[in-house]
């Protein structure tokens, strides 16, 4: 039976779920060639400070440095990109990912059909921090730590902990049956993917099974817990806003 219209997909004024039935395939100026899925940007009806898309290349499409020089992160999915930046050129596989601070000239080959898992945001600088650096680095090849002590639950932070980057990427790990320790709410935001496995989020008062490919917004203050099923682990990459004081984005002062 064909799917008559249904989907899990599901948006809301405190979070979004959006699953792969519903993505439609866009373009971007600095993505020639390639299919872009924007799956979270600061439009009317999702009040996001930041983007989450996947691009699909074909073999050869090159893309450019992110419109207005915003910071951007990009992750391997599948396929392999070469990455020239600041004199330096690399090629990335699954798993590998690179940072790309604010206004930082770029180039990005596709050597074969790839898909990224891309972040982009407006950088806030913090008095007496510097810019942060590039950053290049694989995500299996950081250790992870026990999130708040729980082995079967770990977490991997890849970019820097420390106060000149305004968001941190990270992933998350669970051990069939494991779940975040508690309802977590807070003032930061988050862009998710899902890259392994499966469970049930729960944001706001709803509880959603989620699956590989889906993409989560949470905004603001969102209720959020995460208890994984299945029989293997599962894990999702995390965008979260860090570091920066919350009145900072209104402007000047309260004068
Ligand atoms: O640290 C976090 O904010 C993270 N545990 N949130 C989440 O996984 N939804
Ligand atoms: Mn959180």
């Amino acid at each position: 039976m064909k799917h008559l219209g249904h989907t899990r997909s599901s948006l809301h004024q405190s979070h979004a779920v959006i699953t792969p039935e519903t993505f439609v395939r866009t373009a971007l100026a600095e993505w020639p060639g390639s299919a872009v899925v924007l799956h979270i940007a600061p439009v009317i009806g999702l009040r996001a400070r930041f983007v989450q898309f996947t691009a699909e290349m074909p073999q050869g499409a090159q893309a450019s440095a992110s419109v207005h020089g915003y910071q951007r992160f990009a992750f391997v999915l599948d396929g392999e990109v070469e990455v020239s930046i600041d004199g330096e050129t690399r090629r990335l596989g699954p798993s590998d990912y690179v940072f790309a601070p604010a206004g930082t000239a770029q180039t990005l080959t596709a050597t074969q059909p790839t898909r990224l898992a891309v972040f982009e945001k407006p950088y806030e600088a913090a008095a007496g921090q510097a810019a942060p650096d590039v950053v290049w680095g694989n995500e299996p090849h950081n250790p992870g730590y026990a999130f708040e002590g729980d082995d079967h639950l770990m977490a991997r932070k890849l970019l820097p902990d420390d106060a000149r980057f305004d968001f941190m990427m990270s992933t998350m790990s669970f051990a069939p049956g494991a779940s975040l320790p508690y309802p977590e709410i807070h003032y930061m935001e988050h862009g998710l993917l899902m890259l392994e496995g499966e469970g049930l989020y729960k944001l706001q008062d709803t509880y959603y099974p989620v699956g590989v490919g889906d993409v989560i917004w949470m905004g603001a203050y969102c209720p959020q817990w995460y208890g994984a099923l299945g029989r293997s682990w599962s894990k999702y990459l995390l965008y979260k806003d860090m570091n920066r004081h919350p009145l900072a984005m209104l402007g000047a002062g309260m004068e």
